[in-house]
């Protein structure tokens, strides 16, 4: 496989990202122009997204680290329950990110002595090569297996690796994902666990509308840095020649469905070419947007309804005293 390194670290790449290029030529080729969230995360954009989780308006990231920080001896129980004592448990985390909130929770399972290993995946490796420095120093004792790698060869991972295994999948990552891939996403991590196994799923929920649109548009505007920091990629990656100061960062919250969108709008009527793609062009009319992100919010009853549709079993749900942002366990 290949090895990226970078000081002492060395993690292995399960499979070459898929292309970007081909990505971009099929997400202008829709209606509207689309683009998945997923090719943020460069080494820019993981910082960028640091930067947000620590934002005013940002409420989702200091939720979670909330509920752990409250409930975290109660919830790494609900992840043990099924198996037995002395057995070794294979923590598996999807889009670990910088896993400040996950050490939380390392912690408290280190404390009650449980034999576990910790298998980080992200898509960014250097995020990951951060998370695995910082483990080293904060928690030398953890054994840490990290994957750089996209959720689907985690899936793999998942499906190899023998014994018993809790899968983590925080900070509301999956209301990335729209409605009919959150259900097919959820079936396909829970087929390779048996009944002993158990999935921690964080679910950003429904609220005022008002602080949930200014949590995707921050005064300081880091929000609007990482949204247009996908065309900056294009730029250096692609070879495209994206004029930065003719693109709006615009958010939109709609209410009824849960649905929080984040498009990028252009300003003026504008052609955009692509090296990678042979220099092919695409036209952008004045104010024509390209979808983005997706970042749904939940109500208790639509978690429930997905977690059926899926073939799981809510075991126990985790909140914060205001009701903002719900820790699920599940089960099959
Ligand atoms: C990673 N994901 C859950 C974040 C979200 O809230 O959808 C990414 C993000 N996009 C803008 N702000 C934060």
């Amino acid at each position: 496989p290949l090895q990226l390194s970078h000081s002492d670290v060395s993690l292995p790449l399960s499979a070459p990202l898929s292309s970007l290029a081909d990505h971009v030529a099929h997400g202008f080729a829709q209606t509207p122009k689309s683009l998945s969230s997923k090719y943020f995360y460069d080494a820019a954009g993981s910082r960028l997204f640091q930067q947000i989780m620590a934002l005013p308006e940002y409420y989702p990231t200091r939720t979670e680290l909330s509920i752990f920080q409250a409930q975290g001896a109660a919830i790494v129980q609900a992840l043990q329950a099924g198996t037995s004592a002395g057995q070794p448990l294979a923590v598996v985390e999807l889009g670990a990110g910088d896993g400040l909130k996950t050490k939380i929770l390392l912690r408290e399972l280190l404390a009650q002595s449980a034999a576990f290993t910790y298998v980080p995946v992200d898509i960014s490796p250097s995020a990951l090569e951060e998370l695995v420095a910082s483990l080293r120093e904060e928690l030398p004792a953890l054994p840490t297996e990290p994957l750089a790698a996209e959720y689907t060869a985690a899936l793999t991972t998942l499906a190899q690796r023998p014994g018993a295994k809790a899968v983590l999948f925080l900070g509301s990552n999956i209301g990335n994902f729209e409605p009919d891939e959150q259900r097919n996403f959820l079936q396909a991590l829970a087929a390779p666990l048996t009944a002993a196994d158990r999935l921690l799923v964080g679910f950003d929920l429904r609220k005022d509308p008002r602080r949930i649109r200014a949590a995707y548009d921050d005064a300081q505007g880091v929000t609007a840095e990482f949204n247009l920091n996908l065309l900056r990629r294009f730029n250096t990656e692609l070879g495209a020649d994206f004029q930065l100061e003719a693109w709006q960062h615009y958010p939109d919250y709609d209410p009824s469905t849960g649905a929080m969108r984040s498009w990028l709008v252009s300003r003026r009527a504008q052609t955009v070419r692509v090296a990678a793609l042979g220099g092919q062009a695409f036209d952008f009319a004045a104010w024509e947007a390209i979808h983005t992100e997706n970042s749904f919010k939940f109500t208790l009853s639509q978690i429930a309804e997905l977690a059926k549709a899926a073939g799981m079993r809510v075991v126990e749900v985790f909140q914060d005293e205001a009701g903002d942002f719900a820790d699920v366990v599940l089960a099959r």
